[in-house]
């Protein structure tokens, strides 16, 4: 039976007022009586502590409301479960969501506080790699902006991404320490703490009604603790809450060891348990392996289930209930062993029966892939498995058998059903986590048309003719409060002057600027505030990389995490290309242009790291050749994260998107920059085919392979030679990079990049140059002709809206979850 002992006329505290003045007391009071400090003493770190604290106090009353709001009304909530969140700061997003921006600026300025400083000291929550763990993020704004009742549940890392810095032109990666100042937005919420265990074995036990239970006991056991963040959506309108899980030991200390002398054994349990949620893996694409990694996924997998299911018992009382009330979507497999260990709760603990378990289960779980590279796909060893969660295994073997079983009622044949099986056999049993979450959902889903459409085509080929109503698209989209709203307020501005503010509301106004393209007046206005964010970046560009780069130029920006697969390396030999043609004909009225490069590369990911380490070389080369006089610079700013991306974003005209054809599940930035009314250069890649269609292919450039000539390239295993030898110009430039030309001091350090290009060229480097180069000419002519950029930047801005996370979060509750929104 339901408990019911929530009161809902509960007493409510008197909801603060907003004014400058109030505020101004406010903070003086934080300050004061919460962070402990005299005003004459405090240090910037304690006045953003003491704002965050007074703004916290303006989200909670809101807060509070929606959750009783849920309550009340029985409605559905949405659980999206990601191992990343990946945040950025949170201060800005939170005053501009709550309309206070000038009422704060005022109270602090009246402290001689410049907001703007206090909100560059605030740290990035850099709990991600890239773009799934940046769409998560975008999603949880977004779903309190359209008010779908959700829960983000996660991780809390102690440290976050890592910090990278540049030692000679090679990245070297530190440790990051977000908390090093404390979390003032975090609630710890001891109470919520759940039991969590590792390993030990499986006993059936006869109940008194004699069925048979099997009851895991594990070996080790620890605690998760919840640690709550409020998200602000658009207006205060709603606040969800972003549930983070630290491990905790159950005994902090062994008092026995301590006692008898072994001092550091005895912190040995609790140094365990906490490293399972201290580092965020790095690796963006390809899953770690290890088996740390796995105790994560299992570890906030768990704790969020028991939590949700708890909630939904003291609500409604019976299991029966939970596809009406409860939907969660695994954001990719990394959360996938949920579908074992929610079989597990519902039978073990909750005593249903396996079918009934089953038909819950399904009815709960949907799941998003987010790629189809072969070496991302994740499994897990059934040995590990076998040792570290046996219950969880046993379960998974029953799933596996009760599908094949299935399939072959279907008719299946023995290679077919070896293709859906969840276990594969090939080099050592595995358990293939994209099955087992396909088979546990009732949705599946993919992030871009393209993406979805190949998604039935490779990896889910069988379980898609199996089950072909499963598979559905859900084009990724962004949230265009902090992406345009709060990184670009001079556009934001002069949108507001030219179509009037309603489209901060409803984004789908944009399309009204549609008509001032061509107005000249409005042209100069819309080229006048990218210049202002131009010369934003340029400032940074000095301070940062100690390059001096003119506003004037066209800002060619590619900004993303480093892989072989966004082809940076197509990017840089561009570069070397136009230098060379710069230096045989000085004469040639060359369009200046400022490559700017941005990204991390994973730890143990070499090539990645080369890259970077060439770019740098050719910046150092291309830089300081007076040859060149100053029409070309490549610039590498270090330390990519979500808050240098609200910088450079907004001072783009051109867009690098340019992923081998296939490889690219949607990408997210490419949105960004093209809300931001940057040119778009790319291939019909992930989200850039939609973005064509919706931009009109006249403002976006497209060139290269399709993704079915790559895969047509890659089936007949033909050599690259040819095109090689076909391209006078890809010829110099492998041959300048592979000899040394950038590399004076090694001049074998690019030989092998040079190489690969030659032996197999996987990712169509070599086979997309010429039309890459081509299509960076035409870029050109659009920039001589300004007021046709103009026209087309314009358009990129008013046509956009359509890629708004709103958009994408109201199709997953209406489509997936069957959640309210507005
Ligand atoms: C994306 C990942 C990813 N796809 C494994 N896959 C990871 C895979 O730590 N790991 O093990 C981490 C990340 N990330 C990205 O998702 C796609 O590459 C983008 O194209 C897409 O826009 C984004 C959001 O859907």
């Amino acid at each position: 039976m339901p408990q019911k002992p929530i009161v809902y006329d509960a007493p409510t505290p008197q909801p603060r007022a907003s004014d400058a003045e109030t505020l101004r007391n406010e903070i003086l009071e934080k300050l004061t009586y919460a962070v402990g400090k005299d005003p004459i003493v405090a240090r910037r770190t304690d006045w953003l502590t003491a704002t965050i604290l007074t703004i916290r106090d303006r989200i909670i009353d809101q807060w509070m409301e929606s959750t009783r709001d849920t309550w009340r009304t029985s409605q559905k909530r949405v659980y999206y479960l990601s191992l990343e969140f990946l945040i950025g700061r949170l201060m800005r997003d939170a005053v501009s969501n709550l309309g206070m921006m000038e009422p704060v600026r005022e109270a602090l300025a009246s402290f001689n506080v410049d907001l703007d400083e206090l909100i560059e000291r605030e740290p990035d929550a850099a709990l991600g790699n890239g773009g799934l763990g940046r769409l998560a993020a975008c999603f949880l704004e977004s779903m309190s902006t359209v008010k779908v009742p959700a829960y983000g549940y996660g991780i809390r890392y102690v440290h976050g991404l890592f910090r990278q810095e540049m030692s000679d032109g090679w990245q070297v990666e530190l440790p990051e320490d977000w908390l090093a100042h404390g979390n003032p937005w975090e609630f710890e919420r001891r109470e919520s703490a759940y039991e969590i265990g590792f390993g030990g074995s499986v006993e059936p036990v006869t109940q008194p009604d004699g069925s048979v239970r099997q009851v895991w006991h594990p070996a080790e056991h620890l605690n998760a603790v919840a640690f709550d963040t409020p998200v602000v959506g658009w207006r205060g309108a709603r606040v969800n809450t972003l549930r983070l899980w630290s491990a905790q030991p159950i005994d902090p200390l062994l008092l026995d060891r301590f006692n008898s002398g072994d001092h550091i054994g005895a912190l040995e349990e609790s140094a365990k348990a906490v490293s399972i949620t201290r580092v965020l893996y790095p690796a963006d694409s390809t899953p770690a392996g290890q088996e740390l990694r796995l105790r994560q996924e299992f570890f906030f997998s768990s704790a969020s289930l028991q939590d949700i299911v708890r909630r939904h018992l003291q609500q409604y009382g019976d299991l029966g209930s939970l596809p009406d009330k409860v939907a969660i979507q695994l954001n990719d497999t990394h959360p996938a062993i949920s579908i074992a260990e929610m079989m597990r709760i519902l039978m073990d603990v909750q005593g249903l029966a396996w079918n009934e378990a089953w038909k819950l289960t399904k009815a709960i779980f949907s799941y998003t892939n987010h790629t189809l590279l072969p070496e991302a796909l994740e499994t897990w060893p059934v040995a590990l498995l076998e040792r570290l969660l046996p219950r969880q295994m046993q379960i998974a073997y029953a799933i596996n058998a009760m599908v094949l079983e299935e399939a072959r009622e279907k008719g299946l044949d023995d290679s077919r059903i070896a293709a859906i099986s969840l276990i594969d056999e090939n080099g050592g049993r595995r358990l293939r986590m994209g099955q087992l979450a396909f088979v546990g959902s009732h949705s599946i889903n993919g992030v871009s048309a393209l993406h979805t459409e190949l998604m039935k085509q490779t990896v889910f080929a069988d379980l898609h003719k199996l089950y072909p109503e499963r598979i559905n698209n859900k084009t990724n989209g962004v949230t265009p409060r902090r992406w345009l709203m709060q990184c670009n307020p001079a556009l934001t501005k002069l949108i507001s002057e030219r179509i009037g503010p309603e489209f901060r509301d409803d984004i789908e106004q944009l399309i009204k600027l549609d008509v001032h393209a061509e107005d000249k007046s409005f042209q100069d206005q819309f080229a006048a505030v990218k210049r202002g964010n131009k010369e934003r970046l340029a400032a940074l560009i000095k301070e940062r990389a100690g390059v001096t780069v003119s506003p004037d130029a066209l800002f060619d920006i590619q900004i993303k995490r480093i892989h072989e697969y966004k082809r940076q390396l197509l990017n840089i030999m561009e570069a070397v290309a136009q230098y060379n043609m710069i230096r045989a004909h000085p004469e040639k009225r060359w369009v200046p242009r400022v490559k700017v490069f941005a990204g991390k590369a994973a730890p143990s990911y070499w090539n990645a790291k080369l890259i970077i380490k060439l770019i740098n070389d050719v910046a150092k080369v291309i830089n300081n050749d007076p040859a060149v006089r100053g029409l070309l610079k490549v610039v590498f700013l270090p330390n990519y994260n979500v808050s240098l991306a609200e910088t450079i974003i907004p001072a783009a005209d051109l867009s690098e998107q340019i992923s081998t054809a296939g490889m690219e599940a949607s990408g997210t930035g490419n949105m960004k920059f093209a809300l931001n009314g940057a040119l778009t250069i790319g291939t019909m890649d992930g989200a850039n085919v939609e973005m064509r269609e919706r931009l009109g292919p006249e403002n976006i450039v497209i060139f290269g392979m399709t993704a079915d000539e790559v895969d047509d390239v890659r089936a007949q295993n033909r050599s690259p030679r040819e095109t090689i030898e076909a391209s006078q110009s890809l010829r110099e430039v492998i041959e300048a990079i592979g000899s040394g030309v950038f590399s004076p001091d090694d001049r074998a350090r690019y030989r092998g990049l040079m190489d690969g290009l030659y032996d197999h060229d996987w990712f169509m480097v070599a086979r997309d140059f010429d039309a890459y180069c081509a299509a960076q000419r035409k870029v050109d002519t659009f920039w001589n002709d300004r007021k046709v950029w103009n026209a087309m930047a314009i358009r990129n801005t008013a046509r956009m809206a359509w890629f708004s996370s709103d958009r994408t979060i109201r199709e997953y509750a209406d489509d997936i979850w069957g959640a309210p929104h507005i």
